[in-house]
């Protein structure tokens, strides 16, 4: 066994299949229902713990699909993950997606809106029983950059965070089954991320494990040579999940696994040493 197999705080990673066209970092590369399948499979076995599948671009300007468009790109993938043992998390805006995937053995509903998209969601949710990753969101893909103004990015986030986990518990989702992520880049431009990121204990003080997606993310790239992809984003990435894991946050969603994997490791190996007489 490994360290990373037994230390007990490392957090998840949430490994992306994004079944679309047109997601920024990696729209049409697995549009196919068994090109998505393999690459979610090869994500486990470089360390995947959740396999999040999404079948919407919400970048921003992204045009919104219909539930069935979207449902025809997932559910088949959602279905063979889960049915091969995979832990899979459905990233969806559509209370009849989430709805659907969880019949086919989703776990997680992903849904960045935190509910705001579909008033249905939360209760969808809590019919499936399943776990419930609420996003901080503004406004819609179209028009959230209009909504990127804070005077205190922080507590307006936690605030508005907290409201929507507060919704899902009365509309029925036991608070143990309720993950928050601060939506970085969502209605946030470079600086709001980072303050999100400097203050994970604020997030924390909500009082439900703690997921990040900051994985190719814009913010990163004036960390890296000009013009590069933004898989060359994937090492900012890594630090940005160590550092992450070293403010004890529950997970990382994140495109490049295998890198994430190597950093976390890392990062634990670290850890147990310095728990342990040597
Ligand atoms: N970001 C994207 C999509 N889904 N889900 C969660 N929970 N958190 C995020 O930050 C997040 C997300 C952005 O698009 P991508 O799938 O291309 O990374």
């Amino acid at each position: 066994m490994s360290t990373w197999d037994t230390y007990p705080r490392r957090p998840l990673i949430m490994g992306i299949v994004n079944v679309t066209p047109d997601s920024f970092s990696d729209g049409g590369a697995h549009l196919a229902e068994s090109a998505a399948i393999a690459h979610g499979k090869a994500l486990v076995a470089a360390g995947a713990d959740i396999i999040d599948v999404g079948g919407e671009s919400t970048r921003p300007g992204a045009r919104p699909i219909s539930a069935a468009e979207e449902q025809a790109r997932v559910l088949g993938v959602v279905k063979n993950l889960a049915a091969a043992g995979v832990v899979v998390s459905i990233d969806t805006l559509h209370a009849e997606t989430a709805k659907a995937a969880a019949e086919l053995g989703a776990s997680f509903v992903n849904d960045v809106s935190g509910g705001l998209a579909d008033p249905a969601m939360a209760a969808a949710v809590a019919d499936a029983g399943i776990a419930y990753v609420i996003g901080h969101w503004r406004g819609t893909p179209q028009t959230m950059r209009n909504y990127a103004d804070y005077a205190d990015p922080v507590e307006e986030v936690c605030r508005e965070l907290a409201a929507r986990a507060a919704a899902a518990v009365q509309a029925g989702v036991p608070p143990g089954r309720i993950v928050l992520d601060p939506g970085l880049g969502f209605a946030k431009r470079a600086p709001h991320n980072w303050h999100l990121l400097s203050r994970l204990d604020r997030l924390q003080e909500l009082g439900h494990p703690v997921l990040i997606g900051a994985s190719r993310k814009r913010f990163l790239a004036g960390l890296v040579p000009a013009g590069a992809a933004p898989s060359g984003r994937d090492l900012p990435t890594a630090v940005l999940s160590v550092l992450a894991a070293q403010h004890q946050v529950w997970g990382v969603r994140v495109h490049d696994v295998e890198m994430t994997r190597i950093a976390l490791g890392t990062w634990a190996a670290w850890q147990s040493a310095a728990g342990s007489p040597g």
